[in-house]
Parts: structure tokens; sequence; C-alpha cells
């Protein structure tokens, strides 16, 4: 039985365009993703997604649109990541590099995703659509996937 750690993700967007940073230390260092990182105890998960988000780009934000769920298993590994991903159209503040991220918008059309996650092409056009959706990755390394299951769902 695989036990599983709590993580976010935050996407920001605008009319056209999402803002993604690129990660300059620890798991995914060297690919652009939204914002995030790991729940701490005793705080919710949506806590966890304004304080990484603060953290890692600057922004402060009042409403979070709860938009997906995904869990990843890494072969080898015994603990799986369940990350829940948010959606975020209205933010205060400029984008601002951290130690850990630097931020930066992209046109929806030119989304770099041969440096992002593998798995992000997939269901980024469903986030983009305000889609909610729920699914499974099975890495080999970083960068292989060995199968996945990925669905749009009505509620998370
Ligand atoms: P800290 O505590 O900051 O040292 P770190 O090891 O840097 O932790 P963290 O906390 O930033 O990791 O969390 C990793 C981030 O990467 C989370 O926002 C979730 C996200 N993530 C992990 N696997 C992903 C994947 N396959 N696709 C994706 N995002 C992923 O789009």
């Amino acid at each position: 039985m695989l036990s599983s750690k709590l993580l976010t993700l935050v996407l920001v967007v605008r009319p056209g365009r999402v803002l993604l940073g690129m990660k300059k230390r620890g798991f995914g260092v060297g690919k652009w993703n939204g914002f995030g990182g790991k729940v701490q105890p005793g705080e919710s998960i949506e806590d966890a997604a304004r304080r990484e988000l603060l953290e890692e780009s600057g922004l402060t934000v009042d409403a979070l649109e709860k938009i997906g769920n995904i869990k990843f298993e890494f072969v080898g590994e015994t603990e799986l990541l369940d990350v829940h991903i948010f959606r975020v159209d209205t933010y205060n503040g400029e984008p601002t590099e951290s130690d850990e991220m630097r931020p930066q918008w992209f046109e929806c059309d030119k989304i770099p995703f041969s440096q992002m996650w593998a798995d992000d092409i997939m269901w980024f056009p469903l986030m983009l659509q305000k889609k909610k959706f729920r699914g499974y990755f099975k890495f080999q390394g970083h960068d292989v996937i060995l199968s996945h299951e990925l669905e749009e769902v009505e509620e998370l």
C-alpha cells in the first residue's frame, strides 16, 4: 500500500495568458510549473495553496477555484504525490521572482510544454477551459509516463 503526500499547485490565468514559474531548486528543478508545494501539518489544502503562491510568486488571492486532483506514482518510491490543483483568475500584486521560482507570463498558445512535467500537456487544455478533472499518472523517473488515467468530473 502506498502512502500519500499532499501537495498544492496553483495556475494563475489572465485572458489568453498563464503565469508559470521556472523552478530554481528542489523537486522539478529546471521545469516551468505552477506554484505550490507541500501542505504543512494543521494547514488546510487551500491555505497551503495561498501560502505557497505568495512565497513563490509574491501574489495574493481572494478566491481559489479547485480545478483538479492528480495522484502521481514514481516507480520505486513508496509515497504517492496527491496534488490538488487550483486555478486563479483574480489576484493582487505583481509576479516577483523568489529563491524558488522565476515567474513569467506565457500566451496560451505558446505554453512551453517541452520544458514542463510530461503530464501537463494532457490536463492544461482542461484547466484552461475551466473543466474539472481527476487523474493518475505513473512515472518512470521524471520524464517517462508509463500509464495514466485522466477524466473530466463534475465535482472534486
Ligand atoms: P520544498 O519544501 O519547497 O523544498 P520541493 O521539493 O521544492 O519542496 P515542492 O514543495 O515545491 O517541492 O513541491 C513540488 C511541486 O511540484 C508541487 O507544486 C506539485 C508539483 N508537481 C509535482 N509533480 C508534478 C507533476 N508531475 N506535474 C506537475 N506538477 C507537479 O504539473
